[in-house]
């Protein structure tokens, strides 16, 4: 019975008056179903030992609970060893035989909680071991955190861990019609408590929190974003006609722009513009309105024109066409903020009509053609010819040249005639000539010859003259011509940059005019000397760009040249890569004829564009000091560079330079441009030794001054006899001076004549004495340098003939075998075997050398075949 006097069924043992007892209750296999820690509930009674008569130390009053966990769930028999002990149960209250009266008995709860999380499920055991004990019940359950709803997120029935100070971290999902704002998370504790809600979610658009349900908005509101606030009520001129309305439609006649947000009011296109007057100035109109008398409930009105071209008097735009695209419209022709605009470069006494639309946001929104506008039609009156632009000269003699010009941009009407007007500059416009013509060219002649002229040109149509063109300058000097209208201004000057000289630099200046140059025959460009040139700096601008300074970063001095310094350094131009230069410059306190000198240089280099030629990158002539700036060559003179590498080339290799020094001379030959000082200490050598021709400044000195004080200057060794003697400086004696480097090259750099004077020279030369092979030197070399050093000009090879020479020496190497140390009669047959062949004759030979001069000299002595060639000896 229980206390209410109810029968019940207990599991009981009393057996306390025995010994030794060890009884065992187990129950069936509980799955664990997902729990991690179980709580055993137990309820029992149990009897007081003192109350039991005759009972010993044999008597318990608790008794004990265990538990095993197992995936099997029908296992007969368990030993007693598997089961884990969870605790020792004593009863809160035991009852003795005296209370019976009582009460019936004392029923005692008692919870105890174990982890389970090895297997699916468990058994538990209750062991006596001699109490007098009856289980009444035994309840066994764990603990979830209960499905709940936070901040719009759901979070599901949560079992909880398995340690009792763990927490179980659980995502929720947001309720319906809602969106995750931040993660919404809550973790689940031991006790079935949720803890810590962290994130949440908010209602859709078109959706407000009801108690955490999202509920959609009613008729006549709206909700444009999901966010905590509540639904709001349709804008002006807008409604909504269901649940849920995100933005509001707005009344018909009113509109909506994209940018607008959903809480503005609908708005409307602005009425048409007021008051259109236009003012007409020749060919521009000025056009002035007032704003429209509606704008529609926004402040963002503009404007726009349209210019249509129409028949006299005519409204229908069928008869208008677009103006061109040439008119100009000041500030702009749409988006126009402001209520006036200058409309100019129309046509003279043409018919225009022009709209004036007004706009704002909205106006698209409403639909095409639904600017409201307003037009007005003007006429433009009659305007001169705008200037001509351009004149060009072509045809230069020396007492003539003809012009041509285009037509001016806007006509303005029907062009009658062109006016030229012309005056030699020096007379500025004290005197001019005038000559009309109907067509766009004219001859001018009787000009005066070497004399620059100044030229303007303007058209005249029925409305008058138009403005005259700007001043183009051309000289009556042969040859072709160049317009110069340019100024160049100098900006500023980075002085530090420089190591030794302290920059000063000019004022801008208009360039000079220039003088006819550069002369063309049958398409082969011919030198200039820039000592034609009255102004050398006339020249020096022809031939030579201007550098800014501060483009010049000067890095060390390299040596010391015949006006000053040369130092090596980095060119930048803008839009190019930078690049090593080597710069000249000219020292202080220098006399106008060495400016003059010094720069002429630059004006014959930058003439020259080849390989072998030393290139010119360009001048500083505004700031001081005047510099001229070239490619930068690595390894300096060829000179030095060869006493540096004494015997350390091929002679291929050595062929190879002077193949390069040989083309760059071609080159200055064929321009007719005699060098005068062509030396190995003129020719620079970069970095893959590519031998380039330099040193240009000698020429003027000579002519200028042919008395005897320069004679000291020529460069005795090098110096052909004809030049030494009567200064014949012609492309042989270039020729000359190029044998000497050729011995110079072979002998790697050794001094021409060694030490001897050059009075003794010029003697030993004069009695046909010649420089001997150096050492190691090809016979084949030798005897071209022998050539270049024959008596009578006319009988030189050319540069030509030099260059396809040593062309073949390099594609016959075997050719350059022999040297003069061997046996004279193997000549031959030694030097250029490949040519020797029974079927090539003694003339085919020659050609193939480039000795083909020699054939009757060969002839004349005997030698007709190649086989008699075997005897020819060295001699
Ligand atoms: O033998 P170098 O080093 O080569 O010494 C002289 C010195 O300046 C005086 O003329 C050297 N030099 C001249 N022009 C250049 C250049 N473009 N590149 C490299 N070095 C140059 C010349």
């Amino acid at each position: 019975m229980d206390e209410k006097n109810i029968p019940i069924r207990t599991y009981q043992v009393c057996n306390v008056l025995e010994p030794n007892q060890n009884n065992w209750l187990r129950t069936d296999w509980i799955h664990r179903s997902g729990a991690q820690r179980v709580y055993v509930e137990v309820k029992f009674t149990l009897r007081d030992c003192n109350s039991l008569p005759g009972v010993t130390g044999t008597c318990k009053e608790t008794f004990n609970l265990y538990y095993h966990e197992s995936n099997e769930d029908r296992e007969s028999y368990i030993k007693e060893s598997s089961f884990i002990k969870v605790d020792t149960v004593a009863a809160d209250e035991s009852f003795t035989q005296v209370d019976v009266g009582d009460r019936i008995m004392k029923l005692n709860t008692e919870v105890r909680d174990v982890k389970v999380t090895t297997r699916k499920g468990f058994y538990l055991a209750f062991q006596d071991v001699g109490a007098c004990i009856a289980l009444v019940s035994v309840r066994v359950f764990y603990k979830t955190c209960p499905l709940t709803i936070r901040n719009l997120a759901t979070f599901p029935d949560t079992v909880t861990g398995a340690d009792t100070s763990s927490l179980v971290e659980v995502r929720g999902s947001c309720v319906n019609q809602s969106e995750e704002k931040e993660e919404p998370k809550m973790y689940c504790g031991a006790d079935g408590e949720w803890l810590v809600p962290i994130g949440g979610c908010l209602c859709s658009p078109g959706y407000e929190d009801k108690g955490g349900v999202c509920k959609a908005c009613s008729v006549g509101f709206y909700k444009a974003k999901s966010s905590d606030t509540g639904c709001s009520k349709c804008p002006p001129h807008s409604h909504s006609l269901r649940d849920g309305a995100t933005v509001c439609d707005c009344h018909s006649g009113y509109f909506h722009a994209d940018s607008d947000p959903p809480s503005m009011a609908c708005t409307q296109p602005p009425s048409a513009p007021q008051q259109l007057i236009s003012v007409v100035n020749e060919t521009s109109v000025v056009l002035e309105w007032a704003p429209p008398r509606r704008l529609g409930g926004r402040s963002d009105t503009s404007y726009s024109l349209e210019c249509l071209i129409c028949q006299a008097g005519s409204h229908n735009r069928g008869l208008c066409l677009p103006c061109s695209s040439d008119v100009l419209f000041s500030p702009s022709q749409t988006g126009l903020k402001t209520t006036r605009v200058v409309v100019s470069e129309l046509r003279a006494h043409t018919h225009y009509t022009f709209i004036v639309h007004a706009h704002n946001g909205v106006s698209r929104a409403s639909g095409a053609g639904a600017t409201q506008s307003v037009s007005v039609t003007v006429t433009t009156n009659q305007a001169a010819p705008s200037p001509v632009s351009f004149i060009q000269a072509t045809d230069v003699t020396r007492h003539s040249l003809s012009l041509s010009w285009q037509q001016p941009d806007r006509p303005n009407g029907v062009i009658l005639e062109y006016e030229v007007k012309f005056y030699e500059k020096d007379q500025k416009e004290r005197s001019y000539r005038i000559m009309r013509t109907f067509s766009r060219s004219v001859d001018v002649t009787g000009l005066n010859p070497l004399t620059v002229y100044v030229f303007h040109a303007r058209a005249r149509t029925a409305a008058g003259y138009g403005e005259f063109s700007g001043p183009f300058e051309f000289s009556t000097n042969s040859g072709s011509l160049t317009i110069t209208s340019t100024n160049i201004y100098i900006t500023h000057a980075a002085v530090t940059q420089l190591m030794f000289v302290t920059l000063l630099c000019f004022p801008p200046s208009p360039l000079p005019p220039l003088l006819s140059h550069l002369s063309s025959t049958a398409g082969v460009k011919i030198y200039v000397d820039p000592f034609t040139y009255e102004d050398p700096d006339q020249a020096i601008h022809e031939f030579a760009k201007e550098i800014d300074v501060s483009s010049i970063h000067i890095e060390r001095v390299i040596g010391m040249g015949e006006f000053g310094e040369v130092c090596s350094g980095r060119l930048r131009v803008q839009g190019k890569r930078e690049i090593y230069v080597a710069i000249k410059s000219l020292k202080a306190g220098y006399s106008d004829k060495q400016r003059r000198d010094f720069l002429s240089e630059a004006s014959i280099m930058g003439q020259f564009d080849h390989p072998n030629i030393i290139r010119l990158e360009g001048v500083v002539t505004r700031c001081k000091p005047l510099m001229i700036v070239t490619e930068y060559m690595e390894n300096g003179s060829l000179d030095a560079f060869l006493r540096k590498h004494d015997g350390q080339f091929t002679v291929i290799q050595l062929v190879g330079m002077l193949r390069g020094i040989a083309s760059g001379m071609k080159y200055l030959s064929d321009m007719s441009y005699v060098h005068r000082d062509l030396a190995a200490r003129n020719i620079l050598v970069n970095s893959n030794l590519v031998c380039k021709v330099s040193d240009f400044g000698l020429s003027r000195v000579l002519e200028d001054d042919p008395e005897a004080a320069y004679t000291t200057r020529i460069p005795i060794r090098w110096t052909a006899p004809e030049a030494i003697t009567y200064r014949k400086f012609t492309t042989a004696s270039d020729v000359w001076s190029y044998g000497i480097v050729m011995w110079e090259v072979v002998s790697y750099g050794e001094r021409p004549y060694w030490d001897m004077n050059n009075q003794d020279v010029i003697k030993a030369i004069e009695e046909g004495y010649r420089l001997p092979a150096p050492m190691d030197c090809p016979v084949v070399l030798h005897q071209l340098m022998l050539d270049c050093w024959e008596r009578e000009r006319a009988e030189r090879p050319t540069f030509s003939q030099i260059l396809n020479m040593l062309d073949k020496l390099i594609r016959n190497p075997g050719t350059l075998r022999r040297t003069g140390s061997g046996v004279g009669s193997e000549v031959c047959v030694s030097v250029i075997p490949e040519v020797c062949m029974p079927e090539w004759s003694v003339c085919q030979w020659l050609q193939s050398i480039g000795l083909e001069r020699y054939r009757d000299t060969l002839a004349a002595a005997g030698y007709t075949s190649l086989d008699s060639l075997l005897t020819l000896t060295h001699q």
